[in-house]
């Protein structure tokens, strides 16, 4: 449908607004994401949303061959939310060793696989160089591997354990071989929040200065939001406002991640999300985050059906065959550990989308019209 004809046909004066403002190109404010949370218009707001997105990104949907790797799930931080991060003590601890992570690596670059995607726990002995060591023994035998590796989480840990400033951790990092930082550990923003479902690691502050250091030293990188937890609707529209100036003044993040949060086995506890609050979230961080070029529907979080509508809601990018993923599987995902390669080209044509591979930058691989 035209936007013209749907605006006309909104009745609400307010959503109406937004939508004018959505066809003048103009930047919506907090106020109006606020608006629309609050609105159970799913299906305006969703087309709302596509029509920004295929501004941007026409009617391409983009995937990855790439594997992810959880090298280890112990972690001191404890995290209220979190099912994967254990003590050091529990049964249920494990390390992978150096051999077994490259024999991983080599079997995704087997596969033309482009990304190794890294994140853990963080475990109370490891030192600087072990996070170190790895991405540069990866790199040092698979050149060619896009290394996107360890959080902002992790970043400040390092930095914290040998006192040394993020830029300096980051530069070793990056002469070992890291290409890109992943999203993850931004959870929300708010201090209030935070305190509940993650108390001791990295707060707001130092979540995006590890991303503004990373930007400044040409390190690219993506950024995440867990919803559905403690959080209001106020504090996701204040995560995504920090998020949206931190990206004015860098433009360094490349796609925004909105976390469906799962509860199964968490401190935490609580309820599922919706598949409404899923849409609306993918469709209002669409158009209230107008300078991210991209916004992914993670399918291991959403599923593949709910992700597969995402792509028509203001998403485009489905993230990759992934191989194994332990830390949303930990708390209940009943998503499929991996994708084949053929499934993701098939679950993008099938909504509608022409599926492109990507790199980790969104560099064009392949396009499967
Ligand atoms: O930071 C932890 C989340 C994240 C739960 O950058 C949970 O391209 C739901 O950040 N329910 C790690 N989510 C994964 C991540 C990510 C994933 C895919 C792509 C990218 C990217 C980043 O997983 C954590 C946390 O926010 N998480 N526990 C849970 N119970």
């Amino acid at each position: 449908m035209e936007l013209e004809v749907l605006l006309k046909a909104q009745k609400d004066v307010s959503l109406r607004r937004i939508g004018e403002k959505v066809l003048e190109g103009k930047r919506l404010s907090p106020e109006d994401a606020l608006t629309l949370f609050n609105s159970n218009e799913l299906a305006y707001i969703g087309a709302l949303a596509e029509y920004v997105n295929r501004q941007k990104n026409g009617m391409f949907a983009y995937f990855v061959v790439n594997r992810q790797i959880n090298p280890t799930n112990i972690c001191v931080y404890q995290c209220n939310f979190c099912a994967f991060g254990v003590l050091k003590s529990d049964p249920r601890a494990y390390e992978m060793s150096l051999e077994e992570i490259l024999k991983k690596v080599e079997e995704t670059y087997q596969q033309g696989g482009r990304e190794v995607h890294i994140v853990g726990g963080v475990p109370p002995h490891w030192k600087v160089e072990d996070y170190v060591g790895l991405v540069r023994e990866i790199k040092s035998r698979f050149p060619q591997m896009v290394v996107k590796a360890w959080t902002a989480i992790e970043i400040h840990h390092m930095a914290k354990i040998s006192k040394r400033s993020y830029e300096d951790i980051l530069k070793e990092l990056k002469d070992a071989g890291l290409d890109a930082i992943p999203g993850g550990g931004a959870e929300i923003f708010s201090e209030r929040a935070r305190k509940i479902i993650a108390p001791y690691k990295a707060n707001a502050e130092e979540y995006l200065e590890v991303h503004r250091t990373a930007h400044k030293l040409g390190i690219p990188s993506n950024a995440t939001m867990l919803y559905g937890h403690v959080e209001t609707y106020e504090e996701r529209v204040e995560h995504m406002l920090k998020l949206r100036e931190l990206q004015d003044e860098t433009g360094g993040f490349q796609v925004f991640i909105p976390l469906a949060y799962w509860p199964e086995g968490t401190r935490l506890g609580g309820k599922r999300t919706s598949s409404v609050d899923d849409l609306k979230t993918i469709a209002i961080s669409r158009l209230f985050l107008d300078n991210f070029p991209h916004i992914k529907a993670y399918w291991i979080t959403l599923g593949e059906k709910i992700a597969q509508i995402a792509l028509n809601m203001g998403a485009d990018d489905l993230d990759g065959t992934i191989e194994e993923e332990r830390i949303v599987h930990s708390a209940g995902t009943k998503s499929p550990y991996r994708q084949s390669k053929e499934k993701l080209i098939n679950l993008i044509r099938s909504a509608g989308k022409i599926p492109v591979e990507r790199d980790t930058f969104y560099n064009t691989v392949a396009i499967y019209p």
